[in-house]
């Protein structure tokens, strides 16, 4: 018996560390993907990834967003190799709880915003193929989890609002054509499926209402992200 238990100990002391069950949470720039994972703050067992934006605007002191913003054609692969850099780390963090969220992925930052700079033009093709080999290597030979996808739905006209209203200084010259197309492209990753890879199941979330109504939406996933009742 005693050596039972010996195995036993050192079995559980060994085997890895479950993996924690992954939400990726996707949408719009300004959909509320912060304030979304901000709501389970309120909840234990969950660890929350939030806002890589900040990592984007000061690496070593600089911000690689603004630089994107203010000089596309120049910034726009450096910007795009760091957001899947920070990305990927994200995706590999161990986390001590049983569940993990995340804004954003490498998945959107693929099929959404680097798609959109190569239809236009921004990106030159040569770029393009770079950062495509990259995504491609990523996807075959590191493990990425995701067991849900979290899409807040929204109007482009609402979101366009939220953007003007928040100020972030980098967004300014942000027009609504422009997102308007990442909302189809939001649309064609995560509803049409035009995309081969959708790494998950998706709920989506009406996220159009304001900030004072948005509660009562958010709690209605809160079963499927804690997986619980509640
Ligand atoms: P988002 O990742 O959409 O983050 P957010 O904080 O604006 O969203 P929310 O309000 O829902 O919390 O965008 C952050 C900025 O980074 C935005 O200006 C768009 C830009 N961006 C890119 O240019 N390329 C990318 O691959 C990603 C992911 C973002
Ligand atoms: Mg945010």
């Amino acid at each position: 018996l005693t050596n039972c238990t010996g195995l036993f100990f050192r079995h559980i002391m060994t085997a890895p560390a479950a993996k924690p069950f992954t939400v990726l949470v996707e949408g719009n720039i300004g959909s509320g993907k912060t304030t979304f994972l901000e709501h389970f703050q309120q909840f234990e067992d969950i660890t929350l990834l939030t806002e890589p934006v900040e990592e984007w605007r000061n690496l070593n002191g600089w911000n690689l967003l603004d630089l994107m913003y203010k000089d596309p054609a120049k910034w726009a692969m450096t910007f795009q190799a760091y957001v899947s850099l920070t990305m990927l780390e994200m995706h590999r963090r161990t986390t001590k709880t049983p569940v993990k969220l995340m804004e954003r992925s490498i998945f959107s930052a693929r099929y959404c915003f680097v798609e959109h700079m190569k239809r236009s033009g921004t990106l030159h093709p040569a770029q393009y193929s770079v950062l495509n080999e990259w995504f491609d290597f990523i996807d075959n030979e590191v493990p990425v989890d995701a067991d849900l996808i979290v899409y807040l739905k929204t109007t482009p006209s609402i979101v366009y609002e939220r953007i003007k209203k928040r100020a972030r200084s980098e967004e300014q010259c942000v027009p609504l054509s422009y997102i308007v197309e990442l909302h189809k492209l939001h649309e064609d990753w995560l509803i049409n499926r035009t995309h081969a890879e959708c790494p998950a199941p998706v709920l989506v979330i009406d996220a159009d209402l304001d900030l004072s109504q948005i509660t009562e939406e958010y709690k209605k996933s809160e079963h499927q992200i804690l997986r619980k009742a509640v």
